[in-house]
C-alpha cells in the first residue's frame, strides 16, 4: 500500500498534500488555532531565515552554510513538543530546533561568521553546540539522557540526525545502550533522503529506517517529514512515553533537502531535475501547511506577505547589528577548547597575542 506521497506504508500522516487533516486526531491532541500559527510562524521564519543565509553566503558574508530548506515541518513539529528543561543535541541542519529552543539569530550568525564562541549555546539553554561529526551526537545524547535520569530531572533528550547517521557505528551503539538503560531519549531522524551525493538505497538495504528499532526493542516510528501536525504527534507521544520512563522511541521522520547539501555542494551534479522538482513543487511542507490554514480561515495571501517581510525585516536587523562587530581576535581559539584554561594552551594564547601584536608594531612602524 501506498499513501499520497506514493510511498510505502506506515507512515504515519495527519494533513494530506490537498491541506486536509484528520480533525479527529487535531481534537485529540489539542492542537489549537493558536498552536497551529505558532507552528507556521516558525516554519515561514525558518524559510525566510535560510533564503537570507543562503544570500549571505553567496556574497561572502558568512561561511559555508548549510540549507534546511524542505525540512521546516519535521523540525517545527518536533521541536514545538519539547519543554525548555529538555535537551536537545542537534546536528549541523536543525538550525530552527535550536531556535525554537531559544538561541537566538545572533548566536547562529555568530557561527556562521566563524566566531569561536559561536558554537557554544548559551549556558543557561538546555542545547547542545552544533555537530559535525556524523552520529557523533547520538552517543552524547544517550549520556545526557542518562545523567538526568540519574539525577531524576524529569527530562527528555531529543537527539537529531540524518539517514546517513544511521549507517555509523555510533548510532547503533547509541540506540543499544539507550534501549538498555531505558533512557529519556528520543532520536528524531530526518530522512531528507541523501546524505551529500549518496541516496538512501545506496547506504542501507533495510526498507525503512524506522524499522531499525525493532532489533533494538525499542519503539519505532515512521511519519510523513513534511506534514507539520503528524511530527508533531508522534513526537509528543515519544516525549511522553520517555518521560514515563518508557524509554527511547526512534522517528523516522520521511522528507526531502530541496537544496544543496551545503553552499559547497551541487546538487545537478547527482540527481535529477524531475526528483527535486517534484519535491519542490508538489511537496513543500510549508505550501501543504498553508493550504490548510487558508481553508481554516487562518491565513491569507496578504498575510502571508506581511509575514515575510515582518521576519525579513527582523532578520535585516539582527544581521546589521552584528556586522558592526568587528572579527574576533585569532587566539580566541584556545579559549573553547576546555572548560577550565588549560596552562600548556593558555601559554601559546599568549605566544599568539604577542606575536599578532608584534606584526601590529612591525607594521605601524
Ligand atoms: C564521521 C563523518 N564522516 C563523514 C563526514 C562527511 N559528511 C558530512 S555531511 C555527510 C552526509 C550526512 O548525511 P545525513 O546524515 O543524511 O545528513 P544530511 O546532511 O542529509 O542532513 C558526510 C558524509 C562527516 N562529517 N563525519
Ligand atoms: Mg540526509
Amino acid at each position: 500500500m501506498r499513501n499520497t506521497l506514493g510511498m510505502k506504508t506506515n507512515m504515519i500522516q495527519l494533513l494530506n498534500e490537498k491541506g486536509e487533516a484528520d480533525e479527529a486526531s487535531l481534537k485529540e491532541l489539542k492542537i489549537d488555532n493558536d498552536l497551529l500559527k505558532k507552528m507556521y510562524h516558525f516554519m515561514l521564519r525558518g524559510k525566510v531565515i535560510d533564503k537570507k543565509f543562503l544570500n549571505l553566503q553567496r556574497q561572502g558574508r558568512i561561511g559555508t552554510y548549510g540549507s534546511y530548506r524542505g525540512q521546516e515541518a519535521a523540525q517545527v513539529g518536533s521541536a514545538l513538543t519539547l519543554e525548555k528543561h529538555d535537551w536537545i543535541v542537534p546536528s549541523y541542519r536543525e538550525a530552527v530546533v535550536s531556535m525554537i529552543h531559544g538561541l537566538d539569530l545572533k548566536n547562529f550568525l555568530m557561527y556562521l561568521k566563524g566566531h569561536f564562541g559561536g558554537n557554544r549555546p548559551p549556558q543557561n539553554m538546555n542545547l547542545m553546540p552544533i555537530q559535525v561529526i556524523i552520529a557523533g551526537q547520538i552517543p552524547q545524547a544517550v549520556g545526557i539522557a542518562w545523567a538526568s535520569k540519574l539525577k531524576a530531572e524529569n527530562s527528555v533528550t531529543a537527539c537529531y540526525f540524518g539517514d546517513g547517521a544511521t549507517s555509523q557505528g555510533d548510532f547503533h551503539e547509541g540506540l543499544n545502550f539507550a534501549s538498555v538503560m531505558k533512557v529519556p531519549v528520543v532520536f528524531f531522524c530526518q530522512n531528507n533522503q541523501w546524505a551529500i551525493s549518496v541516496p538512501l538505497e545506496k547506504q542501507m538495504a533495510s526498507e525503512t529506517i524506522s524499522q531499525k528499532a525493532v532489533a533494538y526493542g525499542m519503539t519505532g516510528v515512521r511519519v510523513d517529514g513534511n506534514d507539520v501536525l503528524a511530527c508533531y504527534k508522534v513526537t509528543k507521544e515519544a516525549v511522553e512515553r520517555a518521560r514515563r520512563g518508557e524509554g527511547p522511541t526512534l522517528i523516522e521522520a520521511v522528507t526531502y533537502r530541496q537544496g544543496s547539501h551545503t553552499t559547497a555542494d551541487d546538487w545537478t551534479k547527482y540527481r535529477k531535475r524531475e526528483e527535486v522538482e517534484l519535491w519542490v513543487n508538489q511537496r513543500d511542507p510549508i505550501a501543504r501547511f498553508e493550504k490548510f490554514l487558508k481553508k481554516r480561515g487562518l491565513l491569507t495571501d496578504q498575510g502571508i506577505q506581511e509575514l515575510i517581510s515582518q521576519f525579513e525585516e527582523e532578520v535585516e536587523a539582527v544581521i546589521e547589528e552584528f556586522e558592526k562587530l568587528s572579527p574576533p581576535p585569532s587566539y580566541e581559539v584556545f579559549d573553547y577548547v576546555y572548560d577550565q584554561p588549560h596552562p600548556e594552551l593558555q601559554k601559546q594564547k599568549e605566544e599568539l597575542k604577542n606575536s599578532i601584536q608584534g606584526i601590529r608594531r612591525d607594521h605601524h612602524a
